[in-house]
């Protein structure tokens, strides 16, 4: 059995080739992938032994020759086939171990020069791996390092799996595809494509989901790039993540978001905040957050900007929760959380990638936008009607605002002491958002005298604002632009509410 091993990314390659010599496997390698195996003591032939020609135009030809490729490509069950490659004296290869030049990393580098960026392109690579996955009744092939000892243990055994052989070929078609899409994008960004510059789509599978939003739809969880995002995040216990745990992560870490550092605390179901608080610290963020609605908190995923301690996972661990996620957990907190089989723990920032887009599935088609705009800061703001904010009113104004932005559209929430204590989510008139809030709040025992409430988008009529002051509302952030604006304001004007206008509208369909 012959090997060609050439990566770029060269972990675990040692333990590997050593596996595979101890097995008697022949090493054939390129340059800095032969030099690793040699410092490991491992004996291998260079590639231009095999080829008879030397690595040339600093190193774009190293494989791109027809002794790899007809040792790769030639079919074993062919007596033409065999005949030939041994009239032109190239024996076969049947392990091909490769990962590419890293294109996707390099292009990311800032200040990164295109140059750089193109040398990366790999060519002989994505060639052997072709040439070997198109093979794969014969020939084993690996471009992810996590197959290693797979592969290893099947050779080990002295056994073979077709079907495995497949499925690593499946794989490398599905890099090959993603590679050469990150490829076109960089080509794209270069030609200053207007809008959007991040197309076409390049994803790759993180792992099978058990199901959809409903058992009976299958599911798979798809990144743009390993390790990023909501793939970031590391899984310190509790079961495998469903479909809709992922949803309701990305509405819990965009909920927290904009409070950067302060502590913050987001109760998410079914993608939306039923409770959110700011802090003094993660406990008292998250008392706050599940005081607003206790019980919609129940089988809930929860989100906190700071680290959890003890004291917030003691907290925790009375109430059934599906995900909790933060950036850091003290290793006691973990144990107290981990006792709960069910509870996934994550921790992690997962930011969203820096330009990276939002994508929305419609029949047929995809709608690509920027991602979300981050609520806009007070300086912004003008008041609009007769009387200034309090200083308390104005604080609690900029926690509302900051809110809403994760509430499912119509959306309006109502805020005291820099937490919601009513939440109006994803409804279908502004007037009802509101009257849910007011109704949610009052059923579970607030009081709304002198509440803040911020709504995703402008008043159409002054009923909304008649209804928030019923309920004792005396202040409210919008972004305004209805053509009744100045019915609105006059509303708020013979209420004695306090209103301010932002200019931007915070939609989450
Ligand atoms: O420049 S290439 O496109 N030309 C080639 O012929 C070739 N053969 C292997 N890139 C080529 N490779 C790539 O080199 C592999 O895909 C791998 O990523 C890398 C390993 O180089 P080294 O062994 O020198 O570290």
């Amino acid at each position: 059995m012959r090997a060609l091993l050439s990566v770029s990314d060269k972990s675990g390659l040692v333990p590997f080739a050593q596996g595979l010599a101890a097995k008697g496997v022949e090493l054939v390698s390129t340059g800095g992938t032969a030099r690793t195996l040699r410092e490991a003591g491992l004996a291998v032939k260079d590639i231009s032994e095999i080829t008879g020609f030397p690595e040339m135009l600093d190193g774009r030809v190293k494989t791109l020759h027809p002794v790899v490729h007809g040792g790769l490509l030639a079919r074993r069950d062919l007596p033409e086939h065999m005949e030939a490659i041994k009239a032109h004296n190239i024996g076969t290869i049947d392990l091909v171990v490769v990962n590419l030049y890293p294109f996707r990393q390099t292009a990311a580098k800032p200040g990164v020069h295109p140059e750089e960026v193109i040398e990366n392109i790999d060519i002989g690579g994505p060639s052997m791996l072709r040439s070997a996955a198109k093979n794969f009744e014969s020939v084993w092939v690996i471009v992810d390092p996590s197959d290693y000892t797979t592969v290893l243990d099947i050779v080990n055994a002295g056994g073979d799996d077709l079907a495995f052989r497949r499925l690593l070929a499946e794989k490398v078609y599905a890099h090959t595809s993603a590679y050469d899409s990150a490829i076109a994008t960089w080509f794209a960004q270069q030609r200053g494509e207007p809008f959007p510059p991040t197309l076409p789509l390049a994803f790759e599978k993180q792992q099978s989901l058990r199901y959809g939003e409903n058992p009976q739809q299958r599911a798979a969880f798809y990144v743009e790039k390993p390790g990023a995002g909501l793939g970031a995040l590391v899984q310190k216990g509790g079961k495998e993540l469903s479909f809709n745990n992922l949803l309701d992560l990305e509405g819990a870490l965009l909920a927290i978001e904009p409070f950067g550092a302060q502590p913050a605390c987001a109760i998410i179901k079914h993608t939306t905040p039923c409770g959110l608080a700011t802090g003094s610290d993660a406990l008292d963020a998250y008392k706050k957050a599940l005081a607003c609605d206790p019980v919609s908190a129940f089988g809930s995923v929860i989100a906190f900007s700071v680290p959890v301690d003890i004291a917030a996972a003691e907290a925790i661990s009375s109430l059934f929760v599906e995900c909790i996620v933060a950036p850091s957990f003290a290793e006691e907190a973990v144990e107290i959380l981990g006792r709960k089989k069910n509870l996934r723990v994550l921790e992690g920032k997962a930011s969203w990638p820096a330009h990276g887009m939002d994508y929305k599935r419609v029949r047929g088609g995809l709608l690509v936008q920027d991602r979300a705009p981050s609520p806009t800061d007070p300086q912004q703001w003008n008041v609009v009607s007769s009387r200034q904010p309090t200083p308390e009113e104005q604080r609690d104004l900029l926690f509302a605002w900051k809110s809403v932005a994760s509430v499912k559209s119509n959306a309006i929430v109502l805020a005291r002491n820099g937490a919601t204590i009513g939440i109006g989510a994803g409804q279908m008139s502004r007037v009802d958002a509101s009257f849910v809030a007011v109704h949610k709040a009052t059923t579970l025992g607030h009081d709304t005298k002198g509440a803040s409430l911020g709504s995703d988008a402008f008043f159409p009529f002054r009923d909304g604002i008649d209804q928030a002051a019923a309920a004792g509302v005396t202040a409210i952030v919008q972004p305004g632009g209805s053509v009744r604006d100045e019915e609105v304001i006059a509303a708020a004007n013979e209420h004695g509410i306090a209103m301010v206008f932002t200019g931007e509208r915070l939609f989450r369909h």
